[in-house]
C-alpha cells in the first residue's frame, strides 16, 4: 500500500490553519527557527527491517496481520512511514533475515521509495537450516577455529550484499559470553573475538565503517563478550579507523549514565551511531522515548554538543538507526512514535543556550545549569517538527492520518491476517 500525495496534501490543508498559529507561537519564542527546521528536514534516521511485523518475546506473539512477507513489502511499508513523516529515509537489513533476492529491482524499489541502504547487520547469533558448525558456545569468540571462520566467512558475505546495494557500514551484534563462572577464558575470548574482527575488517571496502555494538546481558547472563562500552571501544581502537562503537539504548546495566558514554565516545571519535529504543527494565526495546524522555533528550545534548565541538555533520557523520520489537503495538504506528520523540529529542537539544550553560558550568551554578537544560527539555517543540515536515511534503499530523487512512486494515486486505514477517 501506498498513500498518494493528495492524501497527504488534502491532510495538511485540513490542519494548515491551526498548524500556523502553532508555528506563529513558536517561531515568536525560539531563535534561529529556519536553521533548526532545516536540521531537522535533512536529519534521517534508519528503519530496522527486523521491526516491521511483531516479534513478541519466548512467552508469546501476538500479531495485529497485514505482515510484510518478503523484503519488498518491508520496503514499501519503511516507504509508507517515510510517506507520511520525510524522515525515515533508509533502511538497515539483517542477513540472512533479508537476503536481496534482485539487486537491480530491490534497488529501484529503493530508489521509488526515496530509501537508501543503511548498515547491514550480520546474524551469527542464529543457526540457519543446513549450517555446518552451530553457535551455541559463540561464534566470533569460539574455541573452534572452524566456527569461527563460518561467522567471519558470513560478515564477510554481509558486506558483499551492502556494497552490491550500495550501504557504507557494517553492524556486528554478538550475543557471545556464558551463562556461568568457569564456562569461558575470558581473555582468550576477547582475543578469538579480535583475531576474528580483524578479518572481517581487512574485507571492509575503503570507503566503509564496521560498528561493534556493545550489550550488558542476554542472552547470555553471566557475561557477554562484547559487554559494554569500553569492551567496544577497545576492540574499536585495536581494529584500526574505520572501526566504531555502537550504542543501543536497551543495551546498559540498570541506571547506567548513557549521556556521558556518548559525550566520552564522541570526544575519542569512536561513536559510530546509535540504536534508538526505550527501556524501564532491559533490552525491552519499547517505542523511543516511551519510559525515559528526559534522557532521550540528555543524550541529543550531548550529541549536539559533542558534534559541534568536532564540526561534524549532524546527520551523515553517525548512524542514526532504530532498533525496536514490537509486542503490543501496531509496529507501524510504534515506529511513527518513536522517529517523532527522536525528532522531537533533537529538536530541543538544539535550542539548548550553550552559551548560558557553558557559563553555569564555569561557576558551577547548579541551578542554573539545570534550569538551562529543563527550559529546552520543557519548550514544546511539536510544531516546529511538523512544519519540518509540512516543508518536506510530509503529513503535518502522521499518526492521524495513519489511522484516517485504515493504513492497517488496508494492509490485512492485501496481505491477510496470518503472514509473519522475518525477524525479531
Ligand atoms: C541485539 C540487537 C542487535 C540486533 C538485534 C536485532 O539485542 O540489538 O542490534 O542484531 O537486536
Ligand atoms: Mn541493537
Amino acid at each position: 500500500m501506498q498513500i498518494e500525495k493528495y492524501k497527504i496534501q488534502a491532510h495538511n490543508d485540513s490542519l494548515l490553519a491551526a498548524h500556523r498559529r502553532r508555528i506563529e507561537n513558536s517561531v515568536s519564542e525560539i531563535k534561529d527557527t529556519e536553521d533548526i527546521i532545516q536540521k531537522l528536514i535533512d536529519f534521517q534516521v534508519a528503519i530496522p527491517s527486523w521491526a516491521l511485523g511483531t516479534g513478541g518475546t519466548r512467552f508469546g506473539r501476538f500479531s495485529g496481520g497485514g505482515e510484510p512477507r518478503n523484503l519488498e513489502e518491508k520496503m514499501e511499508d519503511i516507504g509508507l512511514l517515510h510517506s507520511l513523516n520525510q524522515s525515515g529515509g533508509a533502511i538497515s537489513l539483517h542477513i540472512p533475515w533479508d537476503i536481496p533476492k534482485n539487486i537491480a529491482s530491490v534497488k529501484a524499489l529503493a530508489a521509488q521509495f526515496g530509501l537508501r541502504f543503511d548498515a547491514m547487520n550480520s546474524n551469527t547469533f542464529q543457526d540457519q537450516p543446513g549450517q555446518e558448525h552451530s553457535y551455541k558456545f559463540g561464534s566470533l569468540q569460539h574455541v573452534n577455529k572452524a566456527v569461527r571462520q563460518q561467522a567471519i566467512d558470513h560478515n564477510i558475505e554481509v558486506i558483499r550484499h551492502g556494497v552490491d546495494l550500495g550501504s557504507e557500514s557494517l553492524t556486528v551484534w554478538l550475543a557471545d559470553g556464558s551463562c556461568f563462572p568457569g564456562q569461558l577464558n575470558f581473555r582468550k575470548a576477547f582475543q578469538n573475538t579480535l583475531e576474528s574482527l580483524k578479518e572481517i575488517y581487512a574485507a571492509l571496502p575503503d570507503n566503509w565503517k564496521i560498528f561493534v555494538e556493545y550489550k550488558a546481558f542476554e542472552p547470555n547472563f553471566y557475561s557477554t563478550t562484547v559487554g559494554d562500552w569500553g569492551q567496544s571501544l577497545l576492540y574499536a581502537n585495536k581494529l584500526g579507523p574505520k572501526a566504531y562503537t555502537l550504542v543501543d539504548l536497551g543495551h546498559h546495566l540498570a541506571n547506567a549514565n548513557i549521556e556521558q558514554i556518548v559525550s566520552l565516545l564522541l570526544m575519542e571519535g569512536k561513536l559510530g551511531g546509535f540504536h534508538f529504543n526505550d527501556s524501564k527494565y532491559g533490552d525491552d526495546d519499547l517505542t523511543v522515548g516511551s519510559i525515559k524522555p528526559y534522557q532521550l533528550f540528555l543524550i541529543f545534548n550531548e550529541l549536539v554538543e559533542g558534534m559541534e565541538a568536532k564540526g561534524m555533520n549532524h546527520n551523515t557523520d553517525l548512524g542514526w538507526m532504530i532498533d525496536a520489537s514490537h509486542n503490543v503495538k501496531d509496529p507501524l504506528e510504534d515506529l511513527l512514535q518513536s522517529i517523532e520523540a527522536i525528532m522531537l529529542s533533537y529538536a530541543q537539544s538544539l535550542i539548548v543556550d550553550r552559551k548560558a550553560l557553558a557559563a553555569a558550568q564555569e561557576n558551577n551554578d547548579v541551578t542554573a545549569a539545570q534550569e538551562i537544560l529543563q527550559n529546552a527539555f520543557r519548550t514544546d517543540m511539536r510544531a516546529i517538527v511538523a512544519e519540518a515536515r509540512l516543508r518536506s511534503a510530509g503529513a503535518l499530523q502522521p499518526l492521524a492520518l495513519f489511522r484516517e487512512l485504515k493504513v492497517r486494515e488496508n494492509l490485512i486486505k492485501e496481505r491477510g491476517l496470518k503472514t509473519i514477517a522475518t525477524g525479531l
